[in-house]
């Protein structure tokens, strides 16, 4: 192949479906080199018209939960429906060892050689705006090549659920039985982001144990108030493991996505969720453009010695950072 593939030539192969040009597309979003994010943002505009058509679907709760376990089993109930998934993750932890990659894809094994699948790992970092960002833009992608399902795995902890729900039309909560801790996702307010709960891990020995842990949410998500949407937040008992109870779980999505878009709430949905990509978007090419800046670095570098020594407080660095952008405004650099 070409080393260098045109605005084009990425647009047209990746409406066509072309699995390669889609690949490298993604890499080229989660490039951070200048010239290839501007190229990026172009054939993001360019493909803008072929988005949109498929529901996007998060799908949270903690590490070992088995999030990928039931990607793999979801996602070959809907390939077997002849749908095409595209798997994506968000992981703002800088720190992710290979690990959990490697162990990712063996628990996707069979989804990974469905030709109606396409799985691709998170790019991490640790700066979780940009990520999911980044993830953002490779749901447009995916959405341009014909994929109808968008499967988004949290990989990492705490924010990583704030942002899925800022991507996702629909969000899906895994929770494991047992433990006394049935009431812990409601304390962590982590229950508000989600439109359904699954308990997963009910087989075998824990199959009483879910049923309870069934009873004990529904009562739980009783005592919130309804939901904007009026969708009633369903909870289901399945194993993952198994492909039990996966089945109920795409007729609930075509329900919610029924009711949300007879209500307006799913369009309305989206567009708040535009309109937070345009503000984060504002942040940070006004962050980058600043921060790009040489003089800036410097001065930054010197503050940054300032502060350890104790010769000046960080408030008035920060202000004395911006004292400097005031001024280059002003002055038209
Ligand atoms: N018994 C049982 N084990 C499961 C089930 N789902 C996942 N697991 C196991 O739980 C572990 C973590 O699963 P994984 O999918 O990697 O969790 P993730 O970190 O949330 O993606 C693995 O050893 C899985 O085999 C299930 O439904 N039943
Ligand atoms: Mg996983």
């Amino acid at each position: 192949m070409k080393k260098n593939i045109s605005s084009s030539e990425y647009k047209e192969g990746i409406i066509a479906g072309d699995r390669m040009i889609l690949s490298k597309a993604i890499t080229l979003v989660e490039s951070s080199l200048p010239y290839e994010k501007f190229e990026a943002s172009e054939l993001i505009d360019q493909i803008l018209p072929y988005t949109g058509r498929s529901i996007r679907i998060g799908i949270t709760g903690v590490p070992g939960v088995g999030k990928s376990t039931f990607i793999e089993s979801f996602g070959l109930q809907l390939t077997s429906q002849g749908r095409k998934v595209a798997v994506l993750s968000i992981d703002p932890s800088s720190s992710r060892n290979k690990g959990s990659i490697l162990g990712d894809k063996t628990r996707m094994g069979k989804l990974s050689i469905e030709t109606n699948a396409f799985i691709r790992p998170s790019p991490s970092g640790n700066q979780l705006g940009g990520i999911a960002q980044k993830t953002r833009e490779n749901i447009l992608l995916c959405e341009a090549a014909g994929f109808d399902v968008i499967l988004i795995e949290t990989v990492g902890v705490g924010q990583s659920e704030t942002a899925v729900k800022e991507l996702c039309d629909f969000v899906l909560l895994l929770m494991l039985a047992g433990g006394g801790d049935e009431l812990q996702g409601i304390k962590r307010g982590i229950m508000e982001l989600a439109d359904m709960v699954a308990i997963n891990k009910v087989d075998g020995e824990n199959v009483k144990a879910g049923n309870i842990a069934k009873k004990a949410y529904q009562q739980a998500l009783h005592l919130f108030p309804p939901n904007d949407n009026k969708w009633v937040v369903p909870v289901a008992t399945i194993s993952s493991l198994d492909a039990d109870g996966i089945s109920i779980i795409w007729p609930i999505i075509q329900e919610f996505k029924k009711l949300t878009t007879s209500n307006g709430h799913f369009e309305k949905n989206r567009q708040e969720q535009n309109l937070s990509w345009f503000r984060t978007g504002i942040d940070q090419a006004l962050s980058s453009h600043f921060l790009e800046n040489e003089s800036t670095q410097s001065k930054i570098s010197d503050l940054e010695e300032a502060i350890s020594t104790g010769k000046i407080s960080v408030k008035s660095a920060v202000n004395s950072v911006m004292d400097g952008l005031r001024n280059s405004t002003q002055t038209g650099l």
